[in-house]
């Protein structure tokens, strides 16, 4: 069975509970519920983390190498900053989809840039919540076709 890791950047523990106008209502808990729902019904396994701490997020990245077929991301603020996140994804060479909450595009020019959207398969924003299914749905029929081609 494919395995998937979905990782949460800093201060996304906060997700319904502040500023519910950028973010909306949904609180973290809620999205992982529906990520473990859509999952069974995709019949792949999960694995879910939310870290403040860069370090964690890339020994997490890491650690997924033997034991995740796929990465499913939003790493929050550090998208914006940092080069060991994007490093730790180039290295482990795990097809990873990024995902956002909100439209980083439409938002301050200091979050246009994503030091990780070159090393990504895709990147999934502006849709709230939703950007997490859909970028779960996008990673897994990735996973799929390329264990298609790879027959
Ligand atoms: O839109 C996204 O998903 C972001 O990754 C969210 C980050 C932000 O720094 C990125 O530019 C875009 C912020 C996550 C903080 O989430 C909060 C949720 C509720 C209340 C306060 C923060």
């Amino acid at each position: 069975m494919l395995s998937v890791l979905v990782l949460h950047g800093p201060n996304l523990n906060l997700l319904g509970l502040r500023e519910p106008e950028i973010y909306g209502h949904t609180t973290l808990d809620d999205v992982n519920q529906g990520l473990q729902r859509q999952a069974d019904h995709l019949g792949v396994k999960l694995e879910i983390l939310q870290s403040n701490h860069e370090g964690a997020l890339v020994d997490a990245i890491h650690s997924a190498r033997n034991r995740h077929q796929g990465l499913v991301i939003n790493a929050g603020a550090y998208t914006h900053t940092s080069v060991a996140l994007r490093d730790a994804i180039a290295g482990i060479a795990i097809p990873t989809v990024e995902v956002h909450l909100s439209n980083i595009h439409r938002r301050e020019s200091f979050r246009h840039h994503s030091y990780m959207a070159a090393v990504v398969v895709g990147q999934i924003c502006g849709f709230g919540v939703n950007s997490y299914y859909l970028g779960l749905q996008a990673l897994v029929h990735h996973l799929q076709e390329q264990a298609g081609t790879s027959l």
